[in-house]
């Protein structure tokens, strides 16, 4: 008889929600508990793709927005094989950010359009969970200040955050949003149970075709 299959959790989140911390904690507490888990994150930066990405978000290099966008795609696409592979393995992939942030970075952008950003990434694997940390600039000001690295400003985050909010409204996904701003252990319960109940449904249905 196949085994069950794992289940697809996505993080997302405006910047220094405390995606990263979140999805280190969520593996840890699902492989404690004796549920195969792993952390994947986009970009993956250890690719060839991934390299060029990189580059430019370190602003080594530039790229032409079209151009990276459909590289950080591609980045995701790269990875299929791999991550379906886990999946039917029984494994449970956290993911730090998604082809939700592909869409809502580069339509911030001046002449992109929502609906042009998803179509590269429409069929990727869909997500059985996709959990939006919610946190106010402000809150996320008390974190530090922003990095050095391109798209690190309040008023692009604040711009992406606006098409995020666009892309909850879709209810083909199974957006959850959380308080971030609450202290890290109190977001990891919060975000623990919605998992539990994710991996339990995925079980039990097949893995879907995001955006179709
Ligand atoms: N991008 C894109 O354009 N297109 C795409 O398709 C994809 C991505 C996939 C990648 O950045 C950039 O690429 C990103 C989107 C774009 N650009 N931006 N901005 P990345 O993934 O390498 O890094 P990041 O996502 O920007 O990281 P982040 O947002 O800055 O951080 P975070 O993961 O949300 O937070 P964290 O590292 O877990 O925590 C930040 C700090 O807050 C840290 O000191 C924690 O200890 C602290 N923290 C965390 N939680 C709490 C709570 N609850 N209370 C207090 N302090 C906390």
């Amino acid at each position: 008889m196949a085994s069950k299959r794992g289940a697809l959790i996505v993080l997302e989140g405006v910047d220094r929600a405390g995606k990263t911390t979140q999805c280190k904690k969520l593996v840890e507490a699902l492989q404690q508990s004796g549920r195969p888990a792993e952390m994947m994150r986009f970009p993956d930066r250890t690719t060839t793709i991934g390299q060029l990405i990189s580059s430019y978000l370190e602003k080594k290099s530039d790229l032409e927005d079209h151009t990276v966008h459909l590289l950080f795609s591609a980045n995701r696409w790269e990875l299929v094989p791999l991550m379906k592979k886990k999946l039917e393995q029984g494994i449970t992939l956290v993911v730090d950010r998604y082809a939700f942030s592909g869409a809502a970075f580069t339509s911030a952008k001046p002449g992109f359009c929502l609906d042009w950003c998803m179509k590269p990434d429409v069929g990727l694997p869909k997500p059985d969970l996709v959990m939006f940390l919610q946190l106010n600039p402000a809150e996320a000001a008390l974190r530090g200040q922003f990095g050095i690295e391109r798209y690190e400003t309040s008023a692009f985050q604040k711009l992406v955050q606006q098409k995020f909010q666009l892309l909850m409204k879709d209810p083909s996904v199974n957006w959850k949003v959380i308080d971030a701003s609450q202290n890290i252990e109190d977001v990891h319960d919060n975000i623990k149970s919605h998992s539990l109940k994710a991996i339990n449904t995925a079980e039990r249905t097949p893995l879907g075709e995001l955006w179709k």
